[in-house]
């Protein structure tokens, strides 16, 4: 708490200005000779603050150490230097330039008019550029239109990586969407859809979507029952938040009562932008919890998704595969 001026004189007995009362109350500190135990407290403080400036100190070199290495192939050089002459369009190109750690990169998509950082995800055969980010509940998700047109949040953490950034990305070609799912007993489920896409501001951020494969289920088609995905699909559907309400939920607006922006229609299956709850299971008015019906339901929020993409046609050659190198059992 912050104590202001008008705090400090509301609070003494009297009308007397905060420094002059300070004044005053450390000369009669002094003048009775109290001061041996007030000494001593100074003393203790002094010494917790020196071992916490040190704490300060040893996390700071650890940040330091954590940036350096997130910039791979290029330590010490900060990564403004590669956005200058970046050539790649997305996370498969820095992988395949010979880049195998995760983490941040800068790219430049078809119609970028900036190069945009991105984290590459080397993991899952690699190449991958992750689009979402759910772990701790650290980043509010209900957010404007205009903060989902941009992006938002920590990259190395929980974020939106932008729509207008998912359009020119998934412009491309045609791009695999990985979704990795996680709930709170330590499962793990993913959901991989082909020729993922999302149209432009002026349709809305429009998502469609091609084949699934995954153990997850089919959340995004909205197909697990018959009869339901007139309400519950997500294709071809127009994204959504609580300003700006293109659903087809005519008595409402989902991007507000689920208390994040995405596709819906009305509402889901399936919403990965909604409220972290931190233990799972939930009770609310409606589910707005971050959720994948076909596998916890819609009263089971997860506790961990990544969205992340990939070109479709992506091969990379087995003898460059260092992942495959690394997990191979011992002969
Ligand atoms: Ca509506």
């Amino acid at each position: 708490m912050k104590l202001n001026s008008r705090d400090y004189e509301s609070a003494g007995p009297q009308k007397m200005t905060g420094p002059l009362f300070l004044l005053l109350a450390i000369a009669a500190a002094q003048s009775i000779n109290a001061s041996d135990g007030c000494q001593e407290e100074v003393a203790q403080l002094r010494e917790k603050e020196k071992l916490l400036k040190m704490e300060l100190e040893k996390k700071q070199l650890l940040i330091d150490r954590l940036r350096t290495l997130n910039q791979p192939g290029n330590p010490g050089k900060v990564s403004v230097n590669q956005s200058q002459d970046t050539q790649f369009t997305d996370c498969s190109q820095v992988f395949s330039a010979g880049s195998r750690s995760s983490g941040l990169y800068w790219i430049r998509p078809a119609g970028s008019p900036a190069p945009i950082e991105v984290f590459c995800d080397m993991s899952d055969r690699g190449g991958w550029t992750v689009m979402q980010r759910r772990i701790d509940g650290s980043e509010a998700f209900n957010r404007s239109w205009a903060e989902y047109k941009d992006g938002f949040g920590n990259k190395e953490a929980e974020f939106w990586l932008g729509n207008d950034n998912l359009h020119r990305i998934t412009s491309q070609g045609n791009y695999s969407l990985r979704i990795n799912l996680e709930d709170f007993d330590g499962n793990q489920r993913y959901a991989e859809y082909q020729n993922f896409r999302v149209a432009d501001e002026k349709e809305k951020y429009r998502l469609t979507f091609g084949a699934y494969v995954g153990t997850a289920g089919d959340g995004f088609s909205g197909n697990f029952m018959v009869g339901v995905s007139a309400w519950a699909s997500h294709q071809g559907i127009p994204f959504s938040t609580h300003d700006q309400d293109n659903d087809n939920y005519e008595q409402g607006n989902c991007a507000q009562e689920d208390k994040g922006g995405w596709w819906f229609n009305k509402c889901h299956s399936a919403h990965l932008n909604g409220r972290y709850y931190p233990k799972g299971h939930y009770s609310a008015m409606t589910d707005d919890g971050v959720i994948w019906y076909t596998w916890r339901g819609w009263w089971y929020s997860l506790k961990a998704s990544v969205m992340k993409l990939r070109p479709t046609d992506f091969r990379i050659d087995p003898v460059d595969d260092s992942n495959a190198v690394q997990h191979s059992p011992p002969s």
